[in-house]
């Protein structure tokens, strides 16, 4: 086992910082590091040359000598240059969230895309980093942030790494033309297409399982679930067949966490489209977790990275079989759950359901001038699509669900 100590900078007081040391400290471990100390720095910005200060560099170098560890891990992306002289001056391996997150994932990838796509991420990561690692410590870089299919990087230079790069991107492209296949074969079935989305660990997989317990013609292909982080990174999709709702296919992905790489985000963009392109979102969060609501802002920042931000999302407070108190009330667009325990799982079908029955279609309307009112309602539920004056009103294009179509039927001229 790797010992390392962990360092983090707080920058403006953020508070969310000393949650994520602790996020940071079950990285390690993920990837069996022992963490034997922490030190964290106020600073207002990061020191260009050690990201740390000086004085803390110092400091930093007298617990190395105490305790002697493997690597010193930074709770941050570092530059390349930070690493380089973060090295020379500690002469011990330097790492960062980042290669926690990769490494992670390495360990976890199990089908080729999987493993491409981290691949894909490590060595971009690693692009401008190359010569830096070189100079220092490379012969002495061994364990975490060495693992997974590029064991030999470091003696592998740029131009080599480069045209690897393109090679991954290759390989994946003829794997993604397949996925985006399939993909549209599902759409034009018309079935709706949900997909489960949330922080790493709160519960996807297990609701995923839950479901399909309720699914009339479930068999015996269960996602993957697991007490750890990011134990789900491929895409699992299953028809969810019930006697009196109906019917959708269920899509089951990698989680997400703070700081995600964006490498990683670039890399697993094909399967990260299951998310963006379906009809509707079930984003499970942890209630039990004390940190839940800043796990709720972390998935919304990348859900509108994958321009995912549009579609209907249920919020849906799972594990409620481990607290207490309910920390807030239920929405017409929420609902309280234990995936585990199988609790309140048909009310969520049910919720399900009513989205999906409010599932748009896309038709067009002239709207009478003194109908504004009606105009601002789509406005602000950003259905419009296009509107143009005209003599007689407003041409609009928008998106609606079966019932409003009904409620404005006596405007409608295209269909
Ligand atoms: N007590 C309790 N535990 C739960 C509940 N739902 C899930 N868990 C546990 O939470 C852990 C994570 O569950 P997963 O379903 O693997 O979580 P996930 O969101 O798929 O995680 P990733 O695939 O890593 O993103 C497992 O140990 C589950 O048993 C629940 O309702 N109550
Ligand atoms: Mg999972």
């Amino acid at each position: 086992m790797e010992k390392a100590i962990i360092i983090g900078l707080n920058l403006n007081n953020n508070p969310e910082f000393h949650d994520s040391m602790v996020e940071l400290e079950n990285l390690a471990k993920a990837c069996h590091i022992k963490i034997q100390d922490k030190i964290t720095q106020n600073k207002d910005t990061p020191s260009i040359k050690y990201y740390i200060g000086e004085g803390k560099v110092e400091e930093l170098k007298d617990l190395i000598n105490l305790y002697e560890p493997d690597l010193v891990i930074f709770n941050d992306e570092l530059s390349p240059s930070q690493i380089r002289n973060l090295e020379e001056a500690l002469e011990i391996k330097v790492i960062d969230r980042t290669v926690l997150i990769l490494d992670i994932f390495a360990r976890r990838a199990k089908t080729t895309e999987a493993k491409l796509q981290v691949e894909l991420a490590q060595s971009e990561y690693m692009l401008p980093r190359i010569i830096g690692m070189n100079k220092s410590l490379s012969r002495q870089r061994s364990g975490t942030g060495s693992k997974g299919p590029g064991e030999q990087k470091l003696e592998l230079n740029r131009r080599l790494l480069r045209n690897k790069i393109t090679k991954l991107k290759k390989d994946l492209k003829s794997i993604v033309e397949i996925r985006r296949h399939q993909r549209k074969n599902r759409k034009s079935t018309n079935i709706p297409i949900v997909a489960l989305t949330g922080y790493t660990n709160s519960g996807k997989s297990t609701l995923m399982n839950a479901i399909i317990d309720y699914s009339t013609h479930h068999d015996e292909s269960y996602a993957f679930r697991k007490n750890m982080l990011f134990a789900t990174l491929e895409t699992k999709t299953k028809k969810i067949t019930l006697d009196n709702l109906k019917n959708f296919l269920l899509t089951d992905t990698v989680g997400f966490i703070k700081k995600l790489p964006h490498n990683l985000i670039e890399a697993f963009k094909s399967t990260l489209e299951e998310i963006s392109e379906a009809d509707l979102l079930i984003h499970v969060i942890d209630v039990s977790n004390k940190n839940y609501d800043s796990q709720i802002k972390t998935v919304k920042n990348v859900l509108k990275e994958i321009n995912a931000d549009n579609i209907p999302v249920i919020y849906v407070y799972n594990k409620i079989d481990l607290i207490d108190n309910l920390p807030i009330v239920e929405t017409e667009n929420s609902i309280f759950i234990s995936a585990e325990k199988q609790i309140n799982i048909d009310k969520l079908l049910e919720l399900i359901n009513i989205k999906i029955e409010q599932k748009s279609t896309e038709i067009e309307l002239l709207l009478p001038f003194d109908k504004g009112d009606i105009y601002s309602s789509f406005k602000d539920n950003k259905s419009i699509i296009f509107s143009k004056y005209e003599n007689k009103g407003i041409r609009i294009r928008v998106k609606l669900s079966e019932k409003e179509i009904n409620q404005y039927k006596e405007f409608i001229i295209k269909k």
